[in-house]
């Protein structure tokens, strides 16, 4: 038996601060054109793929933050790109910045089916960053300041034929962001993201980030027996680098494709959803060997706590 589920992780580079929704929204439907020509039947867009990373700046004014948000999803910018979707029958991830009609703000990513139907939705739980201006940087990473923590929790949907998740860039350097999907089933982990090279506050990190990246996706796979698709935003935005590296990883925690620029870039591979057994029924057959009466600090502490045997 094998559910084979064809998907493609679509890499974008740079988008430019002034690009408009459309302009960005044309690249994204380029993509979603090559990736069914390729036989996709679910597409993986990176984290904020509607506009620039602009939590890089600071901005005084909150309307100037609200520019780069949606207030509505789809809304007439985004619009063509669920048509085109629709047309083709062809599923997508997206994410963007969310602006609810009771004025919350969250950095999310919705699962669209292959009719052009939101299957699902999730909102960034762990924020990176900070919440002030911080000059001494050469660039912010102010996401603690124009977002706010997700409030969805890390829902695993029924769709494309196996148990989808999704996660977004920071989310997926915390073990408890897979765990929780794993405790659920999931077989495909889909997230995008914007990494800097740069790392203000650690710089001699700045060498290890590509290899960061790939680390924690792989172990999130391996851990948890599922299927881990990982979607950069890459290249120089706005005199910001930032690393590419995208890719899907089979829930044996092997890359089995990956991007090799830095460039809107279409990568495929054909993720079989039964193969997530070979894990989840074995090493990592959680009903077999967990022992959550050992793990009780992972949910009562927030910071590490000092005890002494
Ligand atoms: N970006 C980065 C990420 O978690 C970061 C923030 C960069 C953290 C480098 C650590 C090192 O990949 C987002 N958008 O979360």
């Amino acid at each position: 038996m094998s559910r084979i589920l064809t998907v493609a992780a679509a890499q974008l580079g740079p988008i430019a601060r002034d690009e408009p929704r459309q302009s960005a929204v044309a690249r994204l439907s380029a993509m979603l054109r090559e990736a069914k020509a390729k036989g996709a039947g679910l597409v993986i867009f990176p984290e904020l793929a509607l506009t620039t990373f602009f939590p890089r700046w600071y901005f005084e004014e909150q309307a100037e933050v609200d520019v780069f948000f949606e207030r509505e999803m789809p809304n007439a910018a985004v619009r063509p790109l669920f048509d085109l979707a629709a047309e083709l029958e062809i599923g997508f991830n997206l994410g963007y910045a969310e602006l609810t009609p009771d004025g919350h703000h969250f950095n999310t990513s919705i699962l669209v089916d292959a009719k052009g139907r939101i299957a699902g939705k999730y909102r960034k739980v762990h924020l990176p960053g900070h919440r002030e201006n911080e000059p001494w940087r050469p660039f912010q990473h102010l996401e603690k300041r124009y977002f706010e923590p997700g409030d969805l929790g890390f829902p695993v949907f029924e769709a494309f034929g196996g148990r989808m998740g999704m996660c977004i860039c920071n989310d997926r350097r915390w073990p408890e962001t897979f765990r929780v999907m794993g405790l659920q089933g999931v077989e495909l982990v889909s997230l995008g993201y914007n990494t800097p090279v740069h790392y203000p506050p650690a710089p001699e990190h700045d060498h290890l980030q590509d290899f960061h990246n790939h680390l924690v996706m792989q172990a999130g796979a391996y851990q948890n027996g599922t299927w881990v698709v990982g979607v950069a935003k890459a290249g120089k935005e706005e005199g910001c680098d930032l690393i590419g590296g995208s890719c899907i990883i089979a829930p044996t925690g092997e890359i089995v494709a990956q991007c090799a620029t830095l460039e809107d870039e279409v990568v495929i591979a054909d993720c079989d959803l039964d193969r997530c057994r070979e894990i989840q029924d074995n090493i990592f057959n959680f009903a077999l060997h967990r022992e959550p009466e050992s793990y009780r600090l992972i949910t009562e502490t927030k910071g590490a706590v000092k005890r002494s045997a």
